[in-house]
């Protein structure tokens, strides 16, 4: 590849990039990352509460994937360990209490370019290596992770704070489950509203694309080595 087709696919991908992740999510066909197969649909949100937002956008601490399935049997803890099964950048760390779920922690290579994460469920001195990145853990010194869900097959729905763990939550067509980070410690934990620029996770082909603009790079740099 010459130099000038290298410039101009390089100019093409950042573009590609930034309109992937710069999409606010105000209904349910804004979501663009999707995970599973079937006629229903349902989302996940994320809420770090961390004040980093997603890449392009003043605002969007708050992160939302798709999940899809057939059959009534799905429930809100299968859609986020799918979830976390296809996205390589979600890392999640959820406690089993014999079939009852609680989540720990929730992290994210929010910039793209790599981390990792350490949970430390005993003590809550867990962190993540790369400090652009999303990461929260907490049950009892840190905060905890609240869990709320909403109901709508189009808008933004509005959101309550969940009757039921994650294990107990029957999905349906049109479910939102949005986990918020709340810092609070002592009572009444209350958790807060789910913030209200939601951007949507990139779909895997813009990963994909980062991955071969940073191949590009490499090669770019080892010819003018060479
Ligand atoms: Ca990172
Ligand atoms: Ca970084």
């Amino acid at each position: 590849m010459n130099w000038r087709a290298f410039a101009g696919l390089a100019v093409w991908l950042s573009c590609s990039l930034t309109a992937a992740a710069g999409t606010i999510v105000t209904n349910i066909d804004d979501v663009s990352y999707w995970v599973g197969s079937g006629p229903n649909r349902a989302v996940l949100i994320i809420d770090w509460q961390d004040g980093k937002n997603a890449p392009g956008e003043t605002a969007g601490q708050a992160l939302a994937w798709g999940f899809r399935w057939t059959g009534a049997t799905a429930t809100g803890e299968d859609m986020m360990r799918a979830i976390a099964a296809a996205d390589p950048r979600l890392f999640i760390d959820v406690m089993d209490f014999g079939g009852f779920g609680l989540v720990f922690g929730l992290a994210y290579d929010l910039d793209g370019d790599g981390g990792n994460f350490t949970f430390d469920p005993e003590q809550e001195n867990g962190f993540a290596s790369d400090p652009d990145d999303h990461f929260r853990e907490g049950f009892v010194e840190n905060g905890f992770w609240g869990y709320k869900n909403g109901q709508s097959t189009g808008a933004l729905p509005s959101f309550a704070d969940a009757s039921f763990g994650f294990s107990q939550r029957t999905l349906s067509n049109g479910s939102w489950d949005a986990w918020v980070f709340s810092i609070e410690v002592d009572p009444p934990f209350t958790i807060p509203q789910v913030s209200p620029a939601l951007a949507a996770v990139p779909e895997p082909s813009s990963a994909a694309l980062l991955t071969l603009g940073g191949l590009l790079g490499l090669r770019r740099i080892k010819r003018h080595r060479g």
